[in-house]
């Protein structure tokens, strides 16, 4: 019963429109690229409404962040990517006032008070985690309200990249927004080698940095990348400036395929090496978000460096903030080189736990807790690791609790990673969130033995699990 999410969103749209336009809309959203363009497009239709509102974007949804929201003087909330998780937290103290939930994550279990319009894929037969992101979810209630607001699709479409819902390519209701985007004249596709940061990054950065392919004896060595350019007869200099990958000719880019596609051997054909691009109108080619996946990550990087505002104006195309946006991004990438050097080094102490088929690491005040996520997931891909190991990242908040994060490598069974995390938090105290394949906690930094220990435990018997499946 697929066709019955257009039902619910005009639902919610037709009962947004009850409400009386004088009051101060109240929007919560998740700190990621998704949660920052859900919010963006929420703010720029009630914009064009000629309403008022006032954003907050929170790393998770919690007990201490409901109890604020309910003493505001806010009578109208919208929780946009979030919401569906808590919603017994919302049921328990928001009683009262007038709230939307717009989200695509999997619901907590409780039931849905009928004072709440609560406007979900899944309850409507759809897969949140693939379907439809939460800025999706909140472009076709905005498109609902205003058909004009289609204006505002390319920002669906960079808030599902940043939920990783185009690998593998986007299911058809992601590639109506794709479409809405391309005929609003907002967006366009372009096939091209799948590089990260082309806007950002000279040619011999790109090639340094690929991991997706993992180019063997090019990547992680910039003397590697610039010898492979030599040998492939392509320029990596133009004068005294390095050269883009936009620098290059048609002929180029075919010669520079090739010979990746030639070091990849068996591992690869030309569908490893190519990639659709969604470019974003109207951006220079050496610009942080001329590309919608380096837009994602830049809107990533704002949020977990708590700088969302930032994220947010960027959306919406105020030059000041896209600057200072950009700048985040360089400041996000230094302190990832940060932790990951620190991680490299403490390989071998006890911060690092290396059991069989998991790696807890224990970053505690040796980097910001916003980025436990970003370390699970870029030493989940590090080559050499298994496929089903699971990576479980560990640092402190500062106010005596301590974010979790937790990826698996590769994929071997359809393990769900909220619900492996959900079995440790059981033992330990914890509240568990997030999808399938990215699970996140909050834990009590007084209980981080206990966690660890409760982890390797519950770990190791996933772990066998995952190589029984391989
Ligand atoms: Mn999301």
């Amino acid at each position: 019963m697929a066709e019955g999410f257009p039902v619910l969103v005009a639902e919610a749209a037709a009962a947004f429109r009850r409400v009386e336009p004088e009051l101060v809309v109240r929007i919560i959203s998740h700190h990621d690229a998704d949660g920052i363009t859900a919010a963006a497009v929420l703010a720029s239709a009630l914009r064009r409404m000629g309403r008022r509102f006032a954003a907050r974007i929170v790393p998770q949804l919690t007990e201490e962040i409901v109890a604020q929201v309910a003493r505001e003087p806010y009578n109208i909330i919208v929780f946009t990517d979030l919401g569906t998780g808590q919603l017994r937290m919302i049921a328990d103290r928001l009683d009262g006032k007038r709230v939307f939930i717009l989200d695509h994550h999997q619901p907590d279990g409780s039931g849905c008070p009928d004072w709440v319009v609560h406007c979900n894929p899944r309850l409507a037969g759809l897969d949140g985690a693939k379907d439809i992101s939460g800025a999706g979810v909140v472009y076709l209630f905005a498109k609902e309200l205003d058909p004009t607001n289609t204006g505002l699709a390319h920002l669906a479409v960079i808030g599902a990249i940043g939920d990783v819902q185009d690998k593998g390519g986007f299911s058809p209701l992601n590639r109506t927004m794709l479409e809405d985007a391309i005929r609003a004249g907002t967006l366009s596709v372009e096939r091209g080698p799948r590089f990260f940061g082309t806007g950002t990054r000279p040619l011999h950065k790109l090639l340094e940095f690929s991991t997706e392919p993992f180019i063997p004896g090019v990547t992680g060595s910039e003397r590697s990348a610039l010898a492979f350019l030599r040998e492939a007869g392509i320029e990596a200099r133009s004068g005294d400036r390095w050269r883009y990958l936009h620098d290059l000719s048609a002929e180029e880019t075919g010669k520079l395929v090739r010979a990746i596609v030639g070091l990849l051997g068996e591992r690869g054909g030309q569908e490893q090496v190519m990639a659709d691009r969604y470019l974003i109108a109207g951006e220079g080619k050496g610009s942080a978000f001329s590309d919608a996946r380096e837009f994602s990550t830049v809107l990533n990087a704002c949020g977990r460096l708590g700088r969302a505002g930032t994220g947010i104006g960027a959306c919406l195309g105020d030059p000041s903030s896209k600057r200072r946006a950009a700048e985040t991004l360089s400041a996000y990438r230094q302190e990832l080189i940060m932790a990951l050097r620190w991680y490299d080094a403490a390989k071998g102490s006890g911060r690092v736990v290396a059991g069989d088929g998991y790696r807890i690491i224990d970053l505690q005040d040796d980097a910001r807790h916003a980025i436990a996520g970003t370390i699970a997931s870029i030493v989940s891909r590090e080559p050499g690791l298994p496929k089903g190991t699971f990576v479980v990242a560990m640092a402190r908040i500062g106010d005596g609790t301590t974010k979790v994060s937790i990826r698996i490598a590769g994929r071997t069974r359809d393990t769900d990673l909220k619900e492996v995390l959900g079995e440790i938090t059981e033992k330990t105290g914890g509240e568990a969130g997030g999808h399938r394949n990215a699970a996140g906690a909050r834990i009590r930094t007084a209980d981080e033995a206990a966690f660890i220990a409760a982890a390797r435990s519950v770990l190791e018997r996933e772990a066998m699990e995952e190589s029984i499946a391989a």
